[in-house]
Formats: C-alpha cells, structure tokens, sequence
C-alpha cells in the first residue's frame, strides 16, 4: 500500500522531467479555460457591485489553475465536489456560464431555477455535486460519492475539494479514515490559498503540511504548485491512477492563493497589498501559461487578443441573459422542497 512519506514525489524530479510535455493545443485549452474563469469572476464582482447578486458571493481569482489542471486530468463520468467557492469549479467541468450568472443574479434560468445562488449549483450531466456552504460539510459527501463508485465498479473517481480553514474540521479525518478503509476511489484536493476567511495558515496550525496528515491513515498524498496549472494536471494524473488501480484516496494539497476578499465583503486588513501585487506579478498563473505560448512561439499578440474577446463575449453573453431572465415564479417557492 502506498503511504504519505513513500508518495511519488516525496523525492521531487528534476524541473525538466516533472514537466509534462504539452502541445500548443493544451496551453492554447488552459489559456482559454483559466481566462473564462477570471473574466467571468470579474463580471460576477461588477454585477453583485451593482446590486444585481445578492447574498454571499465568493470570488475563485487567482486560483484558477487548480480547476483547469485538474479537470484535464480527469475522464468524462469522474465527479467533482467542492464548498461555496465553487464559480470556478463549474465553468471548467463545462457547465454553461449562462446558467451559472442566471444562477448568481437569482433568475430563473439559473442552475438552480434561481433559488440557490452562488454557493448552491449542481449538474447531473456533468457530474458536479455543488455548492456547499457549510465549510468542509462536501468532504463525507464526496467520500460517499466514492463509495457509490466503488459499490457500481465503474472506474469513476471524485475529486473533493476543500480549503486549507477546512481541513482542520473532524469530519475531514473521519472521511480520511473511511475512505482509506474501503480503498474509495476519492482524490481529496486541499486548495490550500494561505488564508480562511481573516485567518492566515501561520496562525491557526501548527502542522501546516496539510497532505502529510493522510499519514496517520497511510494515504499517499503530495504537495503541488497551484499557480502551475502544468504541475496541477501531472499531479492531477497521479492521483487519478492511484485511485482508478484500486489504491484508495489520494491527497493532493494545491498551494494557491486568492486575490480578491474572503467573499464580496472582506475588510482585507489580514494581508498587505503588497503581497498580493507580489503574487499578482510574480506568480499568476494565466500570465504563466501566455508567456509560455508567446515565447514558445505557439501564439501570437494578436491570436492571443482574439480569444480574449471570444471570452469577453461569452461573458457579457451571460451577463445579459443573467439579467434578462426573468425571477422565478411565485409558485417555486413550493417546489423542489424536500419535507
Ligand atoms: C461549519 C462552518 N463554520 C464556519 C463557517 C464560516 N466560514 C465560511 S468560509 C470560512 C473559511 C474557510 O476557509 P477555507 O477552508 O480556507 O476556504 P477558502 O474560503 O479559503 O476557499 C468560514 C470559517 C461556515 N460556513 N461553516
Ligand atoms: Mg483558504
């Protein structure tokens, strides 16, 4: 059985064999899907500053390399799972933008008729579990996601992701456990972005390794740049092996960061606007992945601004459908209620 410490990049691989070889065509995908999140993010935080979202809205900017990486990893069927930051999630396992903005503005051509907002989608097609408000409440769900899988032998993987404030929840090591025990094909991914809410890592672990914790269960797990979305989609492949050969879970702990507010209204007086910028310029994983194809000479300026606009359309597309479609009838206030 695999453990933490025997994990396969306990030993890190030289820079140039634990980069994946990649086509123009993949960066080009990533480009596009990671842009598709921010601009969209970007068109939900004007929208809810204009009064037209209500209620909790919390932005994925900055962490859109976690996704995309992933969902490339992932096969048509896997699952996915994941809290109330979840905008991003759902945009790359290709859910409509349409239905996601309808969503957030609280119309009836929302994922959820308009009565769950942001933090309650889901989408049977396309295998997304929501949306969950209660921090880390998704991670025994996704477990028992697994578990179904493992019951059907269907091959399917979940991937259950949560933050760094929820893995220090109980109900985080009781899945840990169970999963561990009936060997579930479950890859539980810790977006790990420094902070919960106002409260930095620094001040609130004493063990902030988070991956490593699988150990105590002899879950193989292992840390993974998040701002990479390359390093993301290698680390996403491990993972997915581990769990479709039969081992059991997977830890993957995808060190990224945020940088708008904890949710539309976070004071920001927990970090300094320097160190934002410094990651902003420094570390941006969508400028990662342009300068790659501009220098590799797999794009150009202008290729590069034409699929800007071809997502800008996209996004104002769901901006205006968001906006035109009407509020739900007075009668859904009865349906879809479980009693
Ligand atoms: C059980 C529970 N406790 C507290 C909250 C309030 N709360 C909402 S988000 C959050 C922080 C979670 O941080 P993290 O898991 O790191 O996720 P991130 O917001 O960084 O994506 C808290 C404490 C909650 N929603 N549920
Ligand atoms: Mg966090």
């Amino acid at each position: 059985m695999a453990t933490a410490t025997a994990a396969p990049t306990a030993t890190p691989e030289p820079e140039s064999e634990a980069r994946p070889n990649v086509s123009r065509d993949e960066l080009l995908k990533y480009y596009r899907e990671m842009l598709l999140i921010r601009r969209f993010e970007e068109k939900a935080g004007q929208l809810y500053g204009m009064g037209l979202i209500g209620g909790f809205c919390h932005l994925y900017i900055g962490q859109e390399a976690v996704v995309v990486g992933l969902e490339a990893a992932a096969e048509e069927g896997d699952k996915r799972i994941t809290s109330y930051r979840d905008h991003g999630h759902m945009l790359a396992c290709g859910m409509d933008a349409k239905g996601v903005m309808a969503e957030l503005t609280g119309r009836e051509g929302g994922y959820s008729k308009g009565k769950g907002g942001s933090m309650h989608m889901f989408s049977k097609e396309r295998h997304f579990y929501g949306g969950h408000g209660i921090v880390a409440a998704q991670v025994p769900i996704g477990a028992g996601l697994a578990f179904a899988d493992k019951y059907l032998n269907n091959g399917r993987v979940t991937f259950t992701y949560f933050g760094d404030g929820a893995a220090n929840q109980g109900q985080v090591y009781e899945s840990y456990n169970m999963a561990q025990l009936w060997s579930l094909p479950v890859v539980f991914v810790i977006e790990n972005n420094q902070y919960a809410m106002g409260t930095s890592v620094k001040r609130s672990t004493m063990s902030r390794t988070y991956w490593e914790r699988g150990a105590a269960y002899g879950i193989a797990g292992e840390e993974v740049d998040g701002m990479d979305v390359l390093a993301v989609k290698a680390a996403g492949e491990r993972a997915v092996a581990h769990c479709r050969s039969g081992a059991g879970p997977y830890i993957l702990e995808v060190k990224t960061y945020r940088y708008r507010g904890h949710s539309m209204s976070d004071p920001a007086k927990y970090r300094t606007r320097e160190e934002v910028q410094k990651m902003k310029e420094e570390r941006d994983p969508i400028e990662q992945v342009r300068s790659m194809l501009l220098t590799g000479s797999h794009a150009s300026e202008d290729d590069l601004k034409a699929i800007d606009k071809e997502i800008r359309d996209i996004v104002n597309e769901a901006a205006e459908f968001s906006k035109e479609s009407p509020e739900p009838d007075l009668t859904e206030l009865w349906t879809d209620i479980v009693a």
